[in-house]
């Protein structure tokens, strides 16, 4: 029975999924649930996923949402290798660590600043420039944070480990919505952050080619954005600007 993912890729929560299938050779159906339609809002997908948010998954009968929920849950079934979610309790309360201040602690930061600062106009809510100084703050918190916590010892990945695990995924798929930013701005914010960057880098090269794969939709986003910000592009109206972005995340 085939594994079905409810995915749209627009969303870093279903990315991260995505990939860890995509790393682990685990086959799966993806069935698209457009957030630009707002299919997560259609009573079929309620009944697979009540809250209405993507990630959900199909697993035979088995249905779950939650994407931490769902990467622990397929590591767990299929046969992966152990550094992505180590079977030694230790190491694997350290993963679970990192997992629960991602989610407790960043969210605010990279998902609020890039909607506060540029994308809120396409979802028809307003820019506004001091909620997003304030996400930004707390967005640089926490990059000193990974740095100097969760990046502190030797090893290339989070917690000093030589290969990644589930964290260092769902970590950098997060991280990755800056990259719809323009340049000068993704370095203002993360250039300072050097062991974050070499980690990111490092991060993509050992997931490679699945994650700069399922990333592409935001290098687009971004080109799509420049083209309608550059002289040329700036005659469309507000809406059609509207429109565009909104069928892209
Ligand atoms: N805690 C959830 C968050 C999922 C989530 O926020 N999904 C967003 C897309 S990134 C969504 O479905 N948004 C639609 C909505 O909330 O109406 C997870 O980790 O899976």
């Amino acid at each position: 029975m085939t594994l079905k993912l409810y995915v749209d890729h627009v969303s870093h929560h279903c990315r991260e999924v995505i990939i860890f299938c995509k790393l682990n050779g685990i086959d799966f159906e993806e069935v698209l649930v457009d957030l630009s339609k707002r299919q997560h809002l259609n009573p079929e997908y309620k009944e697979v996923n009540p809250i209405m948010q993507i990630p959900a998954i199909m697993d035979g009968k088995f249905k779950l949402s939650e994407s931490h929920a769902i990467i622990r849950y397929l590591a767990s079934v299929f046969p992966i290798a152990d550094h992505w979610y180590p079977t030694d309790l230790y190491k694997r309360a350290k993963i679970e660590s990192v997992l629960d201040w991602h989610r407790t602690n960043f969210p605010r930061g990279p998902a609020g600043f890039v909607s506060l600062s540029l994308l809120a106009p396409a979802v028809g809510m307003p820019l506004n420039p001091q909620a997003a100084a304030k996400a930004e703050k707390v967005l640089i918190a926490s990059l000193a944070q990974i740095e100097s916590v969760w990046l502190q010892k030797k090893g290339r990945f989070l917690l000093g480990s030589g290969q990644p695990s589930v964290a260092d995924l769902s970590l950098a798929c997060e991280i990755m919505q800056l990259e719809v930013l323009d340049d000068k701005v993704r370095e203002r914010i993360l250039g300072p952050f050097k062991r974050v960057t070499k980690w990111l880098d490092d991060t993509k090269h050992v997931m490679a080619p699945h994650f700069e794969e399922v990333h592409s939709i935001l290098y687009k986003v971004k080109k799509k954005r420049q083209k309608q910000t550059s002289p040329v592009g700036s005659s469309s109206t507000q809406s059609s600007r509207k429109h565009d972005l909104h069928s892209k995340m």
